[in-house]
């Protein structure tokens, strides 16, 4: 804004002053009527007028010319961001239906993100849907770290199995027990440090009877590397131990005294299908942070139809799942974990 003092004789001479300057935008501020001379008094009269006008905008230069190839690069930028947040996006984009099926699998939200973002990388865009579907399943199986059977001809392996109580620990022992001495003629022997439940010796017992190998039962760390010395000649030994909570330190600790001294080749830690994830992840810390578990048994799969749970628990614990049982039926509702097998369970086979 530009403000100036216009003075004439008479108000018609100001406002002539003040149109050739300003011209017809100006806006009146301020007017006096006054005289020249000593005191205003005995002077010509003379009028004043304040005025102010807008500075006018500076034209804008015009836009400057774009051309189509530098265009088109800024299209594809543009499009190559939008995939990007679509697929950082939870369950957006084209793969919304597919990462729906992985949570309603019961899929962990934060895997069934980490399995889209995969396949998105591999994956050309504008793939069909058979196809989306069976790369995710080979990242699911991808993502399920398995192990071979036991060759069992390189000495003695000693196996133990520990969980919460109740979710078939004893059961598929004695399915790996009867598999492993009938089918594949091996030299089995079965020991229980579990009498803490009434019967669960019994239990043991009597699977050990109808398949045919020795069973002992030790009350103590050192009872139990004695037993073994005893057994030291057989191909395969497994260890049974009594359900205990992850929330129970003490029982963990007691449990830890025993395998401290067994050494075993092997610890399996034996989950529930049923489980639900986040109570799951919990055990798995519960029982690794006292016990070297290096493989994972998930059993109970008959009693379930969404099967996330595995593949949750496989990648938290990030160790190989051995087994998976399928059935109260000893000795057959076992089976070796088969990866695609899983993948299919939770994509629909
Ligand atoms: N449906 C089904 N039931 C199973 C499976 N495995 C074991 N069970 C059943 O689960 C129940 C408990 O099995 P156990 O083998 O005694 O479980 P555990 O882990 O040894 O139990 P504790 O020693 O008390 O901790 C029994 O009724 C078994 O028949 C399976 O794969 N599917
Ligand atoms: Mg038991």
């Amino acid at each position: 804004m530009r403000v100036k003092r216009f003075v004439g004789k008479s108000m018609k001479e100001a406002v002539a002053q003040l149109k050739a300057t300003f011209g017809d935008e100006a806006v009146i501020l301020h007017t006096k009527r006054s005289r020249g001379g000593p005191f205003g008094l005995f002077g010509r009269p003379r009028v004043e007028i304040i005025a102010a006008v807008d500075v006018a905008p500076q034209p804008k230069p015009p836009p400057a010319p774009v051309n189509s190839s530098e265009l088109q690069l800024l299209q594809q930028e543009l499009q190559e961001v939008k995939g990007l947040l679509a697929s950082q996006n939870k369950g957006t984009g084209p793969w919304q239906s597919l990462y729906e099926e992985l949570i309603a699998g019961e899929v962990d939200p934060k895997n069934a993100q980490y399995l889209l973002d995969k396949m998105t990388q591999i994956l050309p865009p504008g793939s069909p849907p058979e196809e989306a579907i069976a790369a995710l399943k080979g990242i699911v199986a991808e993502e399920i770290q398995v192990v071979s059977p036991w060759d069992l001809s390189a000495g003695t392996r000693i196996v133990a199995l520990v969980g919460p109580t109740g979710v078939g620990k004893t059961t598929t022992i004695a399915k790996i027990a009867a598999n492993y001495a009938l089918l594949a003629k091996r030299r089995v022997s079965l020991l229980t440090m579990d009498t803490y439940r009434i019967a669960a010796a019994q239990q043991l017992k009597t699977y050990a009877e109808i398949i045919g190998v020795p069973l002992e039962v030790v009350f103590t760390p050192r009872a139990l590397t004695e037993a073994l010395e005893r057994h030291k000649d057989r191909d395969l030994i497994l260890i049974d131990t009594a359900g205990r909570s992850q929330h129970n330190k003490m029982h963990l600790a007691e449990l830890k005294a025993f395998l401290d001294q067994a050494h075993p080749d092997e610890v399996h830690l034996v989950l529930s299908a049923t489980t639900k994830t986040r109570d799951a992840m919990e055990i798995i810390d519960g029982f690794a942070t006292v016990l070297p578990l290096n493989r994972l048994i998930i059993t109970k799969l008959d009693e379930t139809s969404s099967y996330g749970m595995i593949l949750n628990a496989c990648r938290y614990l990030g160790k190989p799942l051995a087994y998976v049982t399928t059935g109260q039926s000893v000795p057959e509702d076992i089976e070796v974990a088969d990866p695609n097998k899983i993948a299919d369970l939770i994509l629909g086979g």
